[in-house]
Order: structure tokens, then C-alpha cells, then sequence
């Protein structure tokens, strides 16, 4: 049996245990935040989680992780068979990632935590949030999926990265960045019924007073 290591806010872990859940595949949790010990770097050099135990050994990485599990076949696939099609999912989560999850990152200290951020990088927030989102736009589909007419890993990374990168620029730049993007919201509203979602959601809930003790605890050291 699969473990995930990991903690119910992170995001990526959520992406890879969304994807486990609707593969259908048995996995026990092991709740773990990221860390920089000598043990933990031992089985993810970045300090990272999501990290997923296999037979074999550790995979970090959350798109390495999905590859993996896809590439594994169990369950219901979640990419494409014809390659162009999967080139196109793989485009699309890179773009959500890399334009849209990691600049909401730069907010976050402001957004979620109380600290104030300098406003040359709240400025590099905005622009490339911004930026990221008519990226989107132009590529995604929304048919009603990201990607065309079924669900895939594009909604996943699309799922656990929105939310947090529209909470970031209405925090910060009092921004609705789904203004004038209304597939988006009606896709976040489908993917939001999904029962495996639901679940996700509440374990998240429960587990928040915990994350938020260990991030000020953390910030006091
Ligand atoms: N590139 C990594 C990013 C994972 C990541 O940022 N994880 C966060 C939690 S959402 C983390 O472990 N943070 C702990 C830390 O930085 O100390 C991936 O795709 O898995």
C-alpha cells in the first residue's frame, strides 16, 4: 500500500491524495509538514512534502509523484492516451504551477500569515498573478474541464491552486481574479460536488488549528 506524507493544508499533498482517491487506489497517510531535518531531506531533498512511499523507495515532487502513479496504470487514468492531448494536460498543469501557484506563494506571508510583504514583491505578485491567469484563459478549455471534455490532472492542479492564489490577490490587491473568467467558476463549482473533494475539504478544515499552532510556533523561533 501506498503512504503519502503530508499534511491535509498543503495544497500539493491534496493534488496527489485527490488524484490517489479517484484513481481508487489504497493509501495510508502519514501527516508530516515540511521540514529541513537530516531525516527528512533523506527521503526529499528539498525539504518538501507531498512525498509518496513506494516498494521501491520515496518519490518527491508532486508532478513526479503523479507521473508515476499514471505511469503505474492502477485505477482510473487521469491523462490522456493520444500524446498530443497529454502534451496538453502536462502544458496546462506546468502553467497553472509555475504562473499562477508560485506567485500566490509570494503573497502568502501578507495574505494568510500577518506579516507585511515588501511592495517590490507585492508589485511581482500582482503582475504575474495576473499574468498566469490570461494564460490560462488563453490555453485552458473549460469544456467544462480544464484540459476538454474529461477530467484530468489539469483539474487538480487547477483545483488546489486557484483558491489559494484568488485568496492572495483579494487579501492583498482587493482583486477578484475570476472577474470576467466565469468557466472558471463554474468548473471550480463542479469540481467543488466531487465527493472525494468534499472530503478533502473537511480534513483540511480539521486540520488547520494544528497547521496554523505549528506556523506560529515557527514564526516565534
Ligand atoms: N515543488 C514541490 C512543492 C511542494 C511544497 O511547496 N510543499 C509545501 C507544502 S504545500 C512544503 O512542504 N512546505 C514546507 C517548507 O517549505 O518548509 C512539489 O511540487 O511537490
Amino acid at each position: 500500500m501506498f503512504k503519502l506524507y503530508g499534511f491535509a493544508v498543503s495544497n500539493y499533498f491534496n493534488m496527489v491524495k485527490l488524484a490517489l482517491l479517484e484513481k481508487g487506489l489504497a493509501f495510508e497517510v502519514v501527516t508530516l509538514y515540511g521540514n529541513q531535518s537530516d531525516e527528512f531531506l533523506g527521503i526529499s531533498p528539498r525539504g518538501k512534502v507531498p512525498v509518496l512511499g513506494v516498494e521501491q523507495g520515496f518519490i518527491n515532487e508532486t508532478s513526479a509523484i503523479l507521473d508515476y502513479l499514471e505511469e503505474c496504470g492502477a485505477g482510473k487514468a487521469l491523462l490522456p492516451h493520444e500524446p498530443f492531448a497529454r502534451a496538453q494536460v502536462r502544458a496546462l498543469m506546468k502553467e497553472i504551477e509555475l504562473y499562477i501557484e508560485l506567485p500566490a506563494r509570494l503573497g502568502y506571508p501578507e495574505a494568510f500569515f500577518g506579516m507585511e510583504i515588501a511592495e517590490a514583491l507585492k508589485t511581482r505578485c500582482k503582475a504575474e498573478l495576473l499574468a498566469g491567469i490570461a494564460t490560462l484563459k488563453r490555453h485552458g478549455r473549460f469544456t467544462p474541464y480544464v484540459a476538454g471534455d474529461s477530467f484530468s490532472l489539469a483539474d487538480i492542479y487547477f483545483l488546489y491552486s486557484i483558491d489559494l492564489a484568488c485568496g492572495v490577490a483579494k487579501k492583498l490587491f482587493n482583486l477578484d481574479l475570476l472577474a470576467d473568467f466565469s468557466s472558471a467558476h463554474e468548473l471550480l463549482a463542479l469540481l467543488n460536488q466531487n465527493p472525494h473533494v468534499k472530503c478533502i475539504a473537511a480534513d483540511k478544515e480539521a486540520a488547520m488549528p494544528a497547521f496554523l499552532a505549528m506556523a506560529q510556533a515557527k514564526a516565534k523561533a
